[in-house]
């Protein structure tokens, strides 16, 4: 083998080192007579395992180049909208807010049944004397005199003092909210329901798993907040980068198939008393030109799904229709960009995924007890305790009442993706994955005044294969 190498270098009058010598036998037989073409075109008179390594080097990049064109190319794109909010309703008046509520409560209603409980209404309950069961909307819950609980709660058909004795449940009660829907069991006696059990809407455990068999990769991105003076522009390239094989991980990125943004993709304009002064850029139809000039350097088979935040170009109340075309033009104008709704509900190859921007975190952390920024997570389960995306009614998340509850989580996903606190978090409750995007955002002054930490740059990527997410650092 030596004998042949030496016989080719020595037609072109190349000579070699021992060591080179060495190296091509046990590396780069198959490479040879490139390795001769280089040394030529170089004008290398003596080939050194240094030269071996440089020319290793540039073999690795076409490598490279070669081997990890995008993988995910290769697969069929599969999205379903299964839900996206278009339709604004006439202006709120009263009886659009009791059509809400009443729908609501017949959805909420309807799940109980799913489950095989068989409720009566208040007035049949405060005419039987057996045990049954009711669902109603608690209204309120106080503490007796006597260290008991009693909720005010009522159905359509009217109302009841729900009186609670047992101590194990006056621990559940904790976890009502005031307004929310819950099923009671129990009987009537003397003016009061007795509560025998405190049953809520809540996810029931999934029991399989879906795995994709293709390899490909979801990657959410949430609250970019471009115009921010606090925007992270160069987090934000090197992400792009990535996804653009010019990195590390390119095998990763490879794969890459589906981008979902949760919304806050800009900082917008006068979302915050004084916000002017927070921003870079000062007009919202710029700010979204030049997210775009961006995002379209994205390869072009990656598909972006889009749904609003609080910042973006929309009504504030939710359901937030998708972000004013008029705004983002370029957006709508190129097919890569799927704009939808906050919330809206996808599937991508059968795995369903609820979007929300995650407004009502903020509400849930800041008023329940038990809750705060550092457990993200644990907030966003309760949104499937309550089946239901703005739990607390008639706080910081304002409502729109539309002819049906859209926040209503009536189908349990498989994925439920947020951003908004501006930190990233995966966990799991009852096989339903959680997934916090983070930011692209540094922390602000009034974040700073909240002790908000955020996590910039933390991305969480899902292997569809595997439904298993893991964290990438930008
Ligand atoms: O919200 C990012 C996070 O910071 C979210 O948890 C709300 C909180 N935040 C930030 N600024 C404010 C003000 N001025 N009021 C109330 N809450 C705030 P983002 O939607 O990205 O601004
Ligand atoms: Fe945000
Ligand atoms: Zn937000």
């Amino acid at each position: 083998m030596k004998k042949h190498i030496l016989e080719e270098l020595l037609k072109h009058d190349i000579n070699i080192t021992p060591g080179a010598l060495e190296l091509i036998e046990k590396k780069y037989s198959n490479s040879l007579k490139r390795i001769i073409e280089e040394a030529i075109k170089r004008n290398i008179a003596i080939i050194t395992e240094d030269f071996l390594r440089n020319f290793d080097n540039n073999k690795v990049e076409v490598i490279i180049k070669e081997t990890y064109k995008r993988l995910a190319d290769e697969y069929e794109e599969e999205i379903e909208v299964k839900k996206s909010f278009k339709k604004i309703s006439s202006k709120a008046d009263v009886k659009k807010f009791l059509n809400y509520f009443r729908n609501r409560y017949e959805k909420i209603k309807e799940m109980f049944i799913k489950r095989g409980i068989k409720p009566v209404t208040i007035s049949q309950a405060i005419k039987s004397k057996e045990e049954v069961y009711i669902v109603c909307c608690v209204y309120d819950v106080r503490e007796t005199s006597s260290k008991n609980i009693v909720m005010d709660v009522d159905d359509p058909t009217g109302s009841v003092k729900a009186l609670v004795l047992k101590d194990e449940l006056k621990e559940v009660c904790k976890e009502i909210i005031r307004d929310e829907i819950i099923c009671l069991k129990g009987r009537y006696n003397k003016s009061f329901f007795i509560v025998s059990d405190i049953i809520f809407p809540d996810s029931p455990l999934k029991t399989k798993t879906k795995k994709l068999d293709i390899p490909i990769v979801t990657v959410f991105i949430s609250d970019i907040h471009l115009g921010s003076k606090k925007f992270l522009k160069e987090k934000f390239l090197k992400f792009i980068r990535w996804l653009n094989l010019e990195g590390n991980r390119k095998e990763i990125a490879s794969k890459v198939k589906y981008i979902i943004i949760g919304g806050d993709l800009v900082d917008g304009i006068g979302v915050y008393p004084n916000h002017e002064e927070e921003l870079e850029i000062k007009n919202i139809r710029r700010q979204y030109k030049e997210l775009y000039e961006i995002l379209s350097k994205l390869p072009k088979n990656i598909r972006v799904i889009i749904i609003p935040g609080n910042h973006d170009a929309t009504r504030q109340a939710e359901p937030q229709p998708p972000i004013i075309e008029e705004y983002a033009k370029e957006f709508y104008e190129d097919s890569r960009f799927l704009m939808l709704s906050n919330p809206s509900y996808i599937s991508l190859h059968g795995i369903d995924i609820l979007i929300y921007h995650g407004r009502s975190l903020d509400d849930i952390i800041t008023t329940l007890p038990g809750y705060d920024y550092k457990k993200v997570d644990k907030a966003m389960s309760l949104w499937l305790k309550k089946r239901h995306l703005s739990p607390l009614y008639g706080s910081r998340t304002p409502i729109a009442p539309e002819d049906y509850d859209f926040l209503l989580i009536d189908n349990i996903p498989d994925i439920i993706h947020a951003g908004h606190v501006h930190r990233t978090a995966v966990s799991d409750y009852k096989n339903v994955l959680l997934i916090n995007s983070g930011t692209f955002q540094e922390q602000t002054e009034f974040q700073k005044r909240m002790n908000i930490v955020p996590t910039p740059g933390l991305v969480p990527i899902l292997y569809m294969d595997e439904m298993r997410v893991s964290i990438l650092e930008f």
